[in-house]
């Protein structure tokens, strides 16, 4: 632009000495050359800055195509203040426990009896006004266990949440009807049952996977996924609750890495080095948001059939491939044997709650169920 006017101002000096010189055909070219050139730079000019805003608009905005300036997702956020609570105040210099593992070097929390506080969970959890769902496989005779498991629930699980029970079956007619509270329901899946029982387990991620995509997402905000041959004994809340999560396996909690039960062979999509693992993961417990379980129960899947087209099943099936999950997708909370317990297991002194528990179960006894019911007395 500088040097146009540089231009500009030697053609108008030249205008001037012609025009003193008394020449109108000279002085008419003059006039008619800075006419064009101050148009050209003019043009030039202007064009030049509609392409910088351009490119300025196209640098800040996601969606060039809708840009509007008047509405921003943050006019939609509203406020999810808890009330006043009191409480003791925590303490920067004294944990609430020294005996036990707290948080992970991911800052994962874990969790245990005594580091959280259940009222201010639950004032924002019931702010958020969170859908629960929780997902069980009754294949052939596991149908027993049904009854138990939801009673338990209905007494420690989620006690005023709104609760789904997903119970997947290929036997509907083998499980009773519940009356459950306002906002608690029990809603039967018919899904096929495999012959091998390797298989019934592993499956689970699949049929998991695609209620996720079909209708999880539009039910309930939260999955928890466990084993449907257990009970609960003492309160699960809102604490479990966290994007994705796994539990402490019973037997593993304190165990050196090469001690744990990974897949070792190098062929297998579950594979996992000794030099590598944080803990050692239950199959019969995880969960997240309805989008985290989707993609965990993909990966799972996916991986499962990759080695079942080379022949191979990982060494503890469905729970070796959710352990190479969580290996390189780092949990976002995870639960301490506290929610996974075995009784056959003594009880060890840092475990002060037992909060679901295996039921005894023999392979004789999942042979007949009457027996089942008789000797174990928890099909009440
Ligand atoms: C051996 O004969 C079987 S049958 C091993 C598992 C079986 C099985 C498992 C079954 O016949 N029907 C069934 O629904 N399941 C589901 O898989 C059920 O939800 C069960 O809790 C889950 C894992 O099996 P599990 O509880 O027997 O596994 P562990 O003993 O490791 O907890
Ligand atoms: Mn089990």
């Amino acid at each position: 632009m500088t040097l146009c006017f540089i231009f500009s101002e030697q053609a108008s000096t030249m205008f001037l000495e012609q025009f003193n010189k008394g020449n109108g055909k000279k002085c008419f070219f003059s006039s008619l050359f800075i006419t064009v050139v101050f148009t050209i730079s003019f043009y030039w000019y202007e064009n030049k800055t509609i392409r910088w805003r351009f490119e300025g608009l196209l640098r800040c905005s996601q969606e060039p195509s809708n840009v509007n300036d008047d509405v921003s997702p943050l006019d939609l956020l509203t406020d999810l203040a808890i009330g006043r609570m009191l409480y003791d105040k925590p303490q920067t210099f004294k944990p609430p426990r020294s005996d036990i593992l707290m948080i992970t070097p991911w800052l994962a929390p874990i969790i245990w009896n005594g580091s959280y506080n259940s009222d201010i969970l639950n004032a924002q959890f019931h702010q958020r006004n969170v859908r629960i769902g929780i997902t069980v496989f009754a294949i052939k005779k596991y149908t027993a266990f049904v009854k138990t498991f939801i009673k338990t629930a209905e007494q420690f699980f989620m006690v005023g949440y709104k609760v789904n029970y997903y119970v997947f079956t290929d036997r509907a007619n083998d499980i009773s009807n519940f009356t459950l509270p306002e906002g608690r329901q029990l809603v039967i899946l018919k899904v096929p049952s495999y012959k091998r029982w390797q298989e019934v387990s592993m499956r689970r991620m699949e049929m998991i996977r695609d209620h996720a995509y079909q209708r999880f997402y539009k039910e309930v905000d939260y999955l928890v996924c466990v084993d449907v041959d257990m009970r609960f004994s003492d309160s699960v809340g809102v604490e479990i609750l966290s994007d994705v999560f796994g539990t402490l396996h019973p037997g593993f909690y304190n165990a050196q890495r090469d001690h744990f039960t990974y897949e070792r062979r190098q062929q297998s999509t579950a594979y996992i080095p000794t030099d590598e693992g944080d803990f050692y993961y239950a199959g019969g417990y995880f969960g997240g948001t309805v989008e985290e379980v989707y993609k965990l129960t993909n990966f799972c899947h996916n991986a499962m059939m990759t080695d079942q087209n080379n022949s191979l099943e990982a060494i503890w099936h469905d729970e070796s491939y959710l352990n190479k999950y969580f290996l390189y997708h780092k949990p976002t909370k995870i639960l301490s044997p506290e929610y996974l317990w075995d009784n056959g297991f003594d009880v060890p002194q840092f475990l002060q709650r037992r909060r679901f528990v295996a039921v005894p179960k023999n392979h004789n006894a999942i042979r007949n169920k009457r027996a089942l019911q008789e000797n174990h007395g928890y099909q009440k």
